[in-house]
């Protein structure tokens, strides 16, 4: 078999998007509500602000917009999550980020599996935000080894999931007809059960240690729980849901609003309530679950090791100053405020060294011969020759996702674990190591800087 037979990893993560998609539209058709209310806000920004809309289309991110999202999922074993790694994979995704979510009183930790090439993440960024359950924060002895039982006996991945995604292994890649039958399988590990795999009393039980415990063990697999759009303006997308009656979240997570936007701002609207049978001795029993909800997303440029500390003592800095975290009446404005310490002008954040940039030449630019190029990137973007777009952040943050969750879990549920993060162990669970998020950036912003000199 030659390599040309094979399809590129970016196709087969298109291909799958495309069909989650699809698929959650299917299942919650209020993501479709949010899908068309985002492109109608997207439109309306890129039409009253040609200057975004040139350097989008400059930067080659015009194009994904549309298609861009991202989703979440929880596992609940080592081998679950060894497996989902390299089902990813064969798409062109990469574990990127840890995250201890334990802080936040959610008994997991996770990672962003997701393209990490310039070009991989122009054509389809897709990321799927990933958690793996703590069963060792389960306090109860006894329900934590029935947990950990319940879980050893499912199988998340379809028989012919398995054997395509080692014959991509084997072989290199995958062909046109072998890349679709991958996608109708993989899906097949995303797809929302209304049958629980457990009675309605152990379902009790699990809920009680944790909701998020019940939503990881008591089904065949683990259900994608929301599927996030992109959009231009938050602001106007949140009154937007508001106007359409769906309930969004009080505050929106990250950053306040700004002119240069950073990292990531994120709402969303609390999860569905919904029909569950349970299987018990006679019959099935009737209950419900909530798991899966709605959630949009703006997204910034990503920040330098020295732009994220000023954003997390600024944002520690507002959570705090009114003793009640992000839920107190003022916290928008304490957000602003705190904000005014972080400089709102491209050309301050790039020369701070906050944020990461992406150089081009100009047309000017590249009339010039190859010799006279070789001024200081600053210099050229004064006189015209270079230009440098933020470089958009693709991760995810801490704190919000642990807004998110709690939010989604019915927002009162507080509680605190003792652990301390444990990458060693994630990494181990999941057989590989985690990319760094910053040596991304800052080789997608090096590899910029280098063209200039080309
Ligand atoms: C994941 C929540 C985190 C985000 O966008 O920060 C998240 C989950 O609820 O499983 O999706
Ligand atoms: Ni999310």
């Amino acid at each position: 078999m030659t390599a040309d037979r094979f399809v590129s990893s970016d196709h087969i993560r298109s291909l799958f998007s495309q069909a989650m998609s699809h698929m959650y539209r299917t299942e919650v058709p209020l993501y479709g509500t949010l899908v068309e209310l985002v492109g109608e806000v997207n439109a309306a920004v890129l039409a009253a602000q040609p200057a975004l809309a040139e350097q989008m289309q400059r930067s080659g991110e015009r194009d994904r917009l549309d298609v861009e999202r991202h989703g979440a999922i929880r596992v609940g074993t080592a081998q679950e999550l060894a497996t989902l790694g390299r089902l990813f994979a064969v798409m062109g995704m990469q574990p990127v980020g840890y995250y201890d979510l334990s802080v936040a009183g959610v008994p997991v930790h996770s990672t962003a599996f997701r393209p990490v090439e310039g070009e991989a993440l122009n054509r389809n960024p897709f990321r799927v935000f990933t958690s793996l359950l703590r069963l060792e924060l389960i306090e109860d002895e006894a329900l934590r080894a029935q947990a950990a039982e319940i879980l050893s006996r499912r199988e998340i991945f379809t028989p012919g999931v398995l054997q395509l995604i080692a014959q991509c292994e084997r072989e290199g890649g995958l062909s046109e007809d072998d890349a679709w039958r991958f996608v109708v399988e993989a899906l097949e590990t995303f797809r929302w059960h209304n049958e629980a795999t457990v009675s309605l009393q152990t379902y009790h039980a699990l809920h009680g240690a944790h909701r998020l415990v019940a939503d990881v063990v008591s089904f065949r697999g683990p259900h994608i729980n929301h599927l996030t759009p992109r959009t231009l303006d938050i602001d106007a997308a949140q009154a937007q849901m508001q106007v359409r009656g769906l309930a969004a979240k009080a505050v929106i997570e990250g950053p306040p609003r700004r002119e240069c936007p950073i990292l990531l701002r994120q709402t969303s609207f609390k999860a569905l309530e919904e029909m569950v049978h349970f299987p018990s001795d006679d019959d099935n029993e009737a209950g419900t679950h909530t798991a899966r909800f709605g959630e949009i997303e703006q997204r910034g440029l990503a920040l330098t090791p020295k732009g994220r500390a000023l954003y997390d003592t600024l944002l520690a800095q507002a959570r705090d100053s009114g003793g009640a975290g992000s839920t107190g009446g003022d916290y928008v404005q304490r957000l602003q405020t705190a904000f005014e310490d972080f400089p709102d002008e491209h050309g301050v954040l790039r020369r701070e060294g906050l944020g990461y940039y992406r150089y081009a030449l100009t047309e000017a630019g590249k009339a010039l011969p190859a010799g006279e190029r070789d001024l200081p990137a600053e210099v050229l973007i004064e006189r015209g020759l270079a230009t440098a777009d933020p470089i958009i952040y693709e991760d995810f943050l801490p704190v919000s996702a642990a807004g998110i969750f709690q939010s989604n879990l019915g927002g009162g549920e507080q509680r605190a674990y003792a652990a301390r993060a444990n990458r060693d162990a994630f990494e181990q669970a999941l057989g590989a190591k985690v990319s760094d998020e910053f040596g991304i950036y800052a080789q997608l912003q090096d590899d910029s800087l280098a063209s200039l000199r080309a």
